[in-house]
């Protein structure tokens, strides 16, 4: 990553892995989501068989998305922990599927090393862990398997987190514990260009944290590292424009892309693949 790289966010150029490739020289790409769960606040239930599913995944990545991530843990607000062999049973079948249809990389939602290892053997070719290595086997596993990880910050666990979350210093505070962990990252082996920081949207944040944090997105940018965003459809666009239906909530979180890209985002997390292209092209070109 050149100086020139991390001005314009966070590393644009070519990031090569052995498994994937993925091409930031135009900017921001687009992380599709896709949740085999019965239970995610807004795909819940739409992609639990594993043939609608993949049609899904498939579909997303022919509409250009650069990632599909594939989760089956929801981890709503107040959600339990699913066993490890039944998020194998779920997401496997669907990454093996697809891997064996499309170069698009896949990444695998999951902050359980055993699920992690399923995925990658089956074609997975990147690890996004919300707790952000939690499990320093996760961290091993990454840098042997030499895939990119996603660090999210999360204040609590998805069972507790909404309770009363609390913040001295907001920003400061998720840079921090985002930067220790990339530095964990690293130690275990992990190269800084394969380190995606995430401030996590909506995990143990108010509407005012997630505001405050997206304001200051341009700190993260400025740590050098690949930043990744997901505020699609969630809960405080909700309280903003009054919109109890996440399916409705496709304009606002359109803003929020749009000002992801305009602050030097690397990669947006999305349901909404083809409108969020649209939206991240016209945010490009003005950036
Ligand atoms: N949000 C959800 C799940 N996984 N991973 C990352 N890195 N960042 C996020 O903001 C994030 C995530 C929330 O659930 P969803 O899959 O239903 O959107």
């Amino acid at each position: 990553m050149t100086d020139q790289d991390s001005k314009r966010g966070g590393g644009s150029g070519v990031l090569i892995w052995p498994t994937g490739r993925l091409d930031f020289s135009a900017g921001c790409l687009v992380m599709g989501i896709l949740n085999v769960t019965p239970d995610s606040f807004s795909d819940g239930g739409q992609f639990l068989d594993a043939g609608r599913a993949v049609e899904h995944g498939l579909a997303m990545a022919s509409k250009g998305a650069a990632i599909v991530d594939v989760g089956a843990e929801s981890t709503r607000p107040g959600s339990s922990p699913v066993p490890s062999d039944e998020q194998i049973r779920r997401a496997i079948p669907v990454i093996k599927a697809m891997a064996g249809q499309v170069k698009t990389p896949i990444s695998i939602d999951t902050h359980d090393v055993q699920v992690a290892q399923a995925a990658l053997d089956a074609g997975a070719s990147m690890v996004n862990d919300i707790t952000a290595l939690a499990d320093d086997r996760m961290a091993r596993l990454a840098a042997k398997s030499q895939v990119p990880v996603v660090l999210m910050h999360m204040q609590g666990t998805p069972a507790t987190m909404q309770t009363k979350p609390t913040y001295g210093d907001l920003v400061g505070e998720v840079l921090a514990f985002l930067l220790e962990r990339a530095a964990k990252a690293q130690a275990a082996g992990i190269p800084k260009e394969r380190v995606f920081i995430d401030p996590g949207i909506g995990f143990g944040k108010t509407t005012e944290h997630n505001l405050a944090l997206l304001r200051d997105l341009n700190r993260f940018v400025a740590t050098g590292y690949r930043v990744l965003v997901g505020p699609s459809r969630k809960r405080f666009i909700g309280q903003i424009t009054g919109r109890d239906n996440p399916a409705d909530r496709v304009f606002g979180t359109a803003t929020v892309v749009a000002l992801c890209v305009a602050a030097g985002a690397s990669v947006v997390r999305v349901h909404d693949v083809a409108a969020m292209i649209d939206v991240v092209k016209v945010a490009r070109a003005i950036r």
